[in-house]
């Protein structure tokens, strides 16, 4: 299957999953279950999900194991974009091209939509099957450690702190370590257990999610400087405007396209454990993902 095919099945089998496991708009108080599915059906390229089932494939499982594995994340991950949205955080009012969440909601339920999301997010982790060598447990566990204060929300807490500031670039791998790679690192990890992967497996996982989360970002920085609001669906130049450090700005254009190249290869050398039937999307994926324009 070409790459393209693949993401859009994915993405229409997560929807699905997510429109059986999240409350319907009409059920009290529908305030809260509109503005969550505003968020979550307003499209998204769904990576993280896709990145998930492909990880427990590339292990032996199958896609339905880790089904509500991948659900949690674009959970967890719409949670964090209806509040890096708020005025308080980044202050958009555009985000996967539509008004941001607290421009139709107001921020109160905005708010409580992105806490809403993210409790349910271990809500269907806790409903992934166990295997031989993984339970609920260990799939909630993986997913507080990645995205609690030591990695994700710690990465958001850098990236304020640092606003204004000149960051090195040692600085700005560590915010983008936190707010990217670490739920793309825990979106293959998941994967993985889900199948119940063998230890090397996860390692290899962990080091492709890794390079892959750090490349996914540095193309983020780099869109945010050559791409459209109308082609991203969100606003763009942003980060220049308020002073935030990007790759571009930190170490050059050039360089920046460099580096993302040499994790994307890196990312592919990390999966030299699986076989080459077995590792076959999660490398369309990267190489993909490098060339991406949205
Ligand atoms: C806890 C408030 C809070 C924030 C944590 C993850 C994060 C930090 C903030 C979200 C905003 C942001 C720019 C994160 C960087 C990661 C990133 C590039 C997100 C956008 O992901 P895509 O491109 O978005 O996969 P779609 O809309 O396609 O799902």
């Amino acid at each position: 299957m070409d790459i393209k095919s693949l993401i859009k099945e994915s993405a229409a089998k997560v929807e699905a999953r997510l429109n059986e496991l999240l409350p319907g708009e009409d059920i009290a108080p529908s305030t809260i279950h509109k503005a969550m599915r505003y968020s979550i059906f307003a499209g998204g390229k769904r990576i993280r999900p896709l990145l998930c089932l492909e990880a427990a494939k590339a292990c032996g499982g199958s896609e339905e194991a880790a089904l509500n594995a991948a659900c949690a994340l674009e959970a967890l991950h719409t949670y964090t974009l209806i509040h890096d949205d708020l005025p308080c955080m980044d202050n958009d009012d555009l985000r996967r091209g539509r008004p941001t969440n607290h421009k139709v909601f107001g921020e109160g339920i905005a708010v409580l939509a992105g806490d809403a999301l993210l409790t349910e997010a271990f809500a269907m982790l806790a409903r992934v099957p166990a295997n031989d060598r993984y339970d609920a447990g260990d799939y909630v566990a993986e997913l507080a450690y990645r995205t609690g204060s030591l990695h994700l929300v710690g990465g958001q807490v850098l990236d304020l702190e640092g606003e204004g500031r000149e960051l090195t670039v040692d600085e700005l791998r560590a915010i983008h370590h936190g707010k990217t790679s670490a739920l793309i690192i825990a979106s293959v990890r998941l994967g993985g257990m889900a199948a119940g992967c063998t230890h090397e497996q996860l390692e290899a996982l962990t080091e492709y999610g890794r390079c892959l989360g750090l490349a996914f970002q540095i193309i983020d920085d780099i869109l945010d400087v050559t791409s459209t609001p109308e082609v991203l669906g969100k606003s763009i130049g942003k980060d220049a405007k308020v002073h935030k450090a990007t790759y571009p700005a930190l170490v050059g254009m050039d360089n920046a396209r460099a580096e993302a190249r040499e994790l994307t290869a890196a990312a592919r050398a990390a999966l030299d454990v699986f076989s080459d039937r077995r590792r076959e999307n999660l490398l369309a994926i990267n190489d993909y993902l490098l060339k991406r324009d949205y």
